[in-house]
């Protein structure tokens, strides 16, 4: 049965105006919540509350009324540490108070494959390798999953954690026909993680069925998720791209670029 209220956060963003589709099947009312003001105005079954996540007396308001959190918002690239700061690192730990103060007993948090960024592409990972954030970012979506660990232990506030690969419209670059997740695949992901009983702090990596595998998502299996979309569809069109030069990021870790972003001097 659907949850009455559903707050996403991020919903001005990329994928939030994606899920602002998608999730309407899994509550009753969905409330969208982003810094940025949202493309269209609240409608039937919506409601719309700009909070910025830096701010823990608004993400509380923000919370009141709510069942449970698709947590998506937040810096979603590299940026100086402070911005890093302020958006993910306060802002998951407001949402995670609120949920505590508000009796929210499930949340879906937008981790990233950043957390795991420092992988070696030769490598196959399962969500127990041990982390090698490539970033600020990837770093902040780490003390993410740490968050949702402790609130569980300490509170029994369940989360599944998703490292996201890359979620477009389509693979960008080669780098992505591994990483590539289909809107289809993350809403379907996102639905398991929503109403699988009993998922405790579950970490799972968000990807198609690509051809090139980097992670062993046994832990998404188990929450019955299983992806229908695949990269292939595009390989035509991606390996029209000029190949990496051999010592590019792209094609050593997992992480790509973002192992070679920074330092943001003063
Ligand atoms: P996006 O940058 O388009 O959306 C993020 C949204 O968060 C934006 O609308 C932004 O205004 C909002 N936001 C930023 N700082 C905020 C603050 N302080 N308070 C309130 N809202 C704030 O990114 P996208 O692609 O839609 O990603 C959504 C989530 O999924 C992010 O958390 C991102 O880190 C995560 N993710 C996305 C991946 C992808 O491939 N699209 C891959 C891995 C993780
Ligand atoms: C992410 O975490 C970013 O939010 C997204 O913009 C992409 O860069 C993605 O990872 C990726 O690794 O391709």
């Amino acid at each position: 049965t659907p949850f009455n209220r559903l707050l996403l956060t991020g919903a001005a963003g990329g994928l939030g105006k994606v899920l602002r589709e998608t999730l309407r099947p899994y509550a009753r009312i969905i409330r969208l919540s982003d810094i940025a003001p949202m493309d269209a105005p609240a409608g039937d079954h919506e409601e719309v509350v700009q909070c910025n996540l830096a701010d823990k007396a608004a993400v509380h308001t923000l919370c009141e009324g709510v069942d449970v959190i698709v947590h998506f918002g937040g810096v979603s690239v590299e940026r100086p540490f402070e911005e890093v700061l302020d958006g993910n690192i306060r802002g998951v730990f407001h949402i995670y108070e609120a949920a505590r103060k508000h009796g929210i007993k499930r949340v879906v948090f937008a981790s990233s494959n950043h957390v795991i960024g420092f992988h070696k592409q030769t490598e196959t990972i399962d969500a127990s390798a041990p982390r090698r954030p490539d970033s600020y970012y990837g770093l902040s979506k780490s003390y993410g999953e740490d968050m949702a660990s402790f609130y569980y232990d300490r509170y029994g506030i369940e989360t599944v954690s998703i490292r996201i690969g890359s979620s477009f419209p389509e693979p960008l670059n080669r780098r992505m026909m591994a990483t590539y997740l289909s809107y289809r695949d993350l809403t379907n992901l996102i639905e398991r993680s929503l109403f699988t009983p009993n998922v405790k702090h579950t970490v799972v990596y968000g990807a198609s069925a690509n051809r090139d595998q980097w992670w062993d998502n046994h832990m998404a299996a188990q929450l019955g998720f299983e992806p229908q979309d695949t990269s292939e569809v595009f390989r035509e069109k991606i390996e029209q791209q000029p190949p990496y030069a051999p010592n590019d990021p792209a094609l050593i870790y997992q992480g790509g670029a973002f192992c070679e972003a920074g330092p943001f001097d003063d």
